[in-house]
């Protein structure tokens, strides 16, 4: 697969950079958008020219918001468990033997902020927003969503991003260790290309092994993620999950109250 539609590939100088190129939508991935970046990742990964990968999304606005809402009806438009192999995005962006660092420009919010925790790294323009939104919307991403977030920023902060699905600024995603830096927009394309160099001059052997050591520890929260998935289509079919779609794509507050 290389004729893309929803994402753009660009491999040069040891760097390859997959970009989520759904504007019109924020950046939300619809089903083929996940296969597209799953197929990217594995171009990538196993290129022996490529040393590190960017994950962005076009544009300002947003990084990724995302499964594609407007694609949603009591299940995605895709394939897998739920209509959207995210799990299995999630895992390969753990298991491609190199550096996958998140460019922050924009909003990485639900599907998006999960993507960011998955990443190696992640870099962030001072004008980034992060946060889950599942609650609201009528879903919810179990595993390394929620489970390995809380080994990234906390059990108690996880809970708090969950259970209030509040927004947070690139500064306090820095002092949550959910990125690794933040600059000002214009800086952000000069400061992933240092991070790259950075990275490209070590041995990249050595690299994939303490990339594979430091997954090991948090491996097992895939299966979590897989029996969550099963969870979550047979929450999709119900009324109070639907509620929470209808009122985003109605641009209305939902109304959880009666369940
Ligand atoms: C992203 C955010 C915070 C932006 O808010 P705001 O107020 O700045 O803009 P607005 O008007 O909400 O959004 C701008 C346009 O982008 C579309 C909107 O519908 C709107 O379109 P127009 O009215 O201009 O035509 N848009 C934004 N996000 C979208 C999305 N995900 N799908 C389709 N269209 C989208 C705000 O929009 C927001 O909170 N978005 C919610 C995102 C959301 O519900 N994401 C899915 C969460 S569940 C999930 O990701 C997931 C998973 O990770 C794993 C398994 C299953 C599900």
């Amino acid at each position: 697969m290389s004729d893309y539609t929803d994402i753009l590939y660009e491999a040069r100088d040891g760097v390859a950079r997959i970009t989520i190129n759904r504007p019109e939508k924020y950046n939300a991935f619809r089903g083929k958008t996940c296969d597209e970046m799953i197929d990217a990742l594995n171009r990538a990964g196993w290129d022996k020219s490529i040393g590190v990968i960017v994950l962005t999304g076009i544009g300002e606005k947003a990084f990724c918001t995302g499964g594609d809402q407007s694609a949603h009806d009591g299940g995605y438009d895709g394939r897998g468990i739920i209509g959207l192999p995210v799990e299995e995005l999630q895992g390969l962006i753990r298991d491609v033997p190199k550096p996958v660092i998140a460019r922050v420009n924009g909003y990485a919010i639900g599907g998006g902020n999960v993507l960011v925790t998955c990443c190696d790294l992640a870099i962030a323009s001072e004008s980034a927003q992060f946060g889950q939104v599942g609650p609201k919307v009528g879903s919810v991403d179990p595993g390394f969503g929620t489970a390995y977030l809380a080994r990234v920023v906390g059990e108690k902060k996880a809970r708090e991003i969950w259970y209030l699905c509040r927004r947070y600024t690139a500064k306090q995603a820095l002092e949550m260790g959910l990125v690794n830096a933040v600059v000002p927009p214009a800086e952000l394309d000069a400061e992933v290309e240092r991070w790259c160099m950075e990275i490209l001059a070590m041995s990249p052997t050595a690299i994939a092994i303490a990339k594979r050591s430091l997954n090991a520890d948090s491996d097992n929260i895939r299966g979590i993620g897989g029996l969550g998935m099963q969870a979550l289509s047979l929450y999709y079919g119900t009324e109070e999950s639907q509620e929470g779609v209808k009122a985003f794509l109605e641009k209305r507050k939902p109304n959880f109250r009666k369940f």
